[in-house]
């Protein structure tokens, strides 16, 4: 039996592939790995058969044989470990692609969602514009940061590999936005990236499950 990806029976991205299922299934297209997908409602996420696989209730989890994951990054970091093609050989640059993957999720990623989520529950309050202007400087900061590591290379550190992968998704929170436009060496890598077969093929496979839902 294929291994099991989690994900929103009804994401409430309306299949932009914001969701974190949404990285996972690149990674699994990068890899060249068939899986199914389980789909669950918000009420099936609180259920004991969820919480048996993630203890917070939420997606994506992956589940191959015995072995049960959750967290977006420990899975794709699993998955690169398990598979060659987002990892280099190389002792020494494997581990800075790991750390481009912490990176992106625990120094990149918080001030975005940050601002997102700001906009989802607190754009009616009086202060919101107030805020707003606090959020996107913690944003530009990260952003101009990142902009000047990258520099004019194509990738993070070398070929492309998982830091990228998840550095891409973090980034591609912001596109309604039209925050990353103002950093064109991230708005190109951004477009790099998301213009990879395997990217393309995660993308329709997501927007698939909201078309038929
Ligand atoms: N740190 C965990 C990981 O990386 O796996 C976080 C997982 C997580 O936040 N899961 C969310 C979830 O299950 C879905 S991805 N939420 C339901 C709940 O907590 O009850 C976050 C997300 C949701 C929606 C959008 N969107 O609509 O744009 C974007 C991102």
């Amino acid at each position: 039996m294929p291994p099991v990806l989690t994900a929103f029976a009804t994401s409430p991205d309306r299949g932009q592939g914001l969701a974190r299922d949404m990285r996972v299934r690149w990674a699994l297209e990068e890899l060249g790995v068939a899986y199914d997908v389980q789909l669950l409602s918000f009420a099936e996420m609180k259920q004991p058969a969820h919480l048996a696989r993630n203890p917070f209730g939420q997606i994506p989890t992956w589940q191959e044989g015995e072995r049960v994951l959750f967290e977006s990054g420990a899975i794709v970091l699993h998955l690169a470990e398990q598979h060659p093609g987002l990892l280099p050989g190389d002792p020494d640059a494997r581990m800075r692609a790991i750390m481009w993957v912490f990176a992106a999720l625990s120094t990149v990623e918080p001030p975005i969602v940050e601002r997102s989520m700001a906009w989802v529950l607190e754009r009616e309050q009086p202060w919101y514009a107030q805020r707003l202007v606090i959020l996107d400087e913690r944003v530009h900061a990260r952003l101009s940061q990142l902009s000047a590591a990258l520099g004019d290379a194509p990738w993070l550190d070398g070929d492309f590999s998982a830091g990228d992968l998840m550095m891409v998704s973090v980034l591609l929170r912001l596109k309604s936005s039209g925050i990353v436009d103002a950093y064109p060496r991230l708005a190109a890598y951004v477009t790099r990236a998301t213009q990879r077969p395997a990217y393309q093929r995660a993308f329709a496979a997501q927007l698939a499950v909201f078309q038929n839902g």
